[in-house]
């Protein structure tokens, strides 16, 4: 089986899937895009990904999109380590957990991501080239013109933190209901790959205070980076303060 995974070291959702291939120790080959230089819009790439995101993984030819559904995929073909439930109402608790993620801890992230981490790259386009560049993403172009060339306001920061509070106590209530230490109870699942990265995202931002006060999810934190997935995934490169500088400055201590 040969597998190659187009992604960002940065990017979150790449990292759920790099997470699911060291686990599995699948080898494969990394294509890495500049995402900030628009690698993700080129016509080639649009032709494995009409979306223009990453991740894109390609198996044997076989071209997946879209970071769940990668991972779940990658749990079909590949069954040994699993990361899925093996009663059709565990799973189906595991997708639902999926969904509230994505809609939730997944899109919020990126408001404090584009504003603290990606914003000064923006500003130093043209008005015209950044227009150019949001209205050409098939997905984000909205989120592009929302944020604009300023970043988002202080209210939309709030209301991104607040559905990041939001997510981490339902993990807690998660995990006090299935009795932990993971999300759906004594095996970790693809639900708690999914929402790795966004903790990892804000711990790196200097966030990470957001959830102290919830042992829980403490714990479960700690849990998820000595897994030996951990390591190989957020190689040096993929946390966003070892791409970026600034942000070292900015952080509070
Ligand atoms: N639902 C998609 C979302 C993918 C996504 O938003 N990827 C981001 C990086 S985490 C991206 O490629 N952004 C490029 C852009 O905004 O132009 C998935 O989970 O794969």
């Amino acid at each position: 089986m040969a597998f190659t995974l187009y992604n960002a070291p940065q990017s979150t959702c790449s990292q759920r899937v790099r997470f699911v291939l060291n686990a599995k120790q699948l080898a494969f080959d990394e294509v890495k895009l500049n995402l900030l230089e628009g690698d993700q819009l080129k016509p080639d790439y649009l032709k494995l990904n009409p979306n223009g995101v990453v991740p894109t993984l390609d198996h044997d030819g076989a071209i997946v999109i879209d970071s769940t559904v990668i991972t779940e995929y990658l749990d079909e073909v590949v069954p040994d380590t699993t990361f899925t439930p093996e009663s059709p109402v565990e799973r189906a608790r595991m997708r639902a957990l999926m969904h509230f993620i994505d809609e939730m801890a997944a899109a919020a992230v990126r408001v404090p991501t584009f504003n603290l981490a990606f914003l000064p790259s923006f500003q130093k386009m043209s008005r015209r080239a950044f227009v150019e560049f949001a209205e050409s993403k098939p997905l984000r172009k909205e989120f592009m013109m929302a944020m604009g060339q300023t970043g988002f306001p202080p209210k939309e920061m709030d209301a991104a933190l607040d559905r990041l509070r939001r997510t981490y106590l339902r993990m807690d209530a998660e995990i006090d209901k299935s009795g932990g230490p993971w999300l759906l109870g004594k095996d970790i699942t693809l639900a708690d790959v999914a929402v790795m990265p966004a903790l990892v995202r804000m711990d790196d931002l200097g966030m990470a205070h957001q959830w102290q006060d919830l042992p829980r999810v403490v714990t479960w934190f700690d849990n998820i980076r000595a897994q030996p997935a951990f390591a190989p995934t957020y190689y040096h490169g993929s946390l966003l303060s070892e791409k970026f500088p600034h942000l070292r400055e900015k952080l509070p201590a």
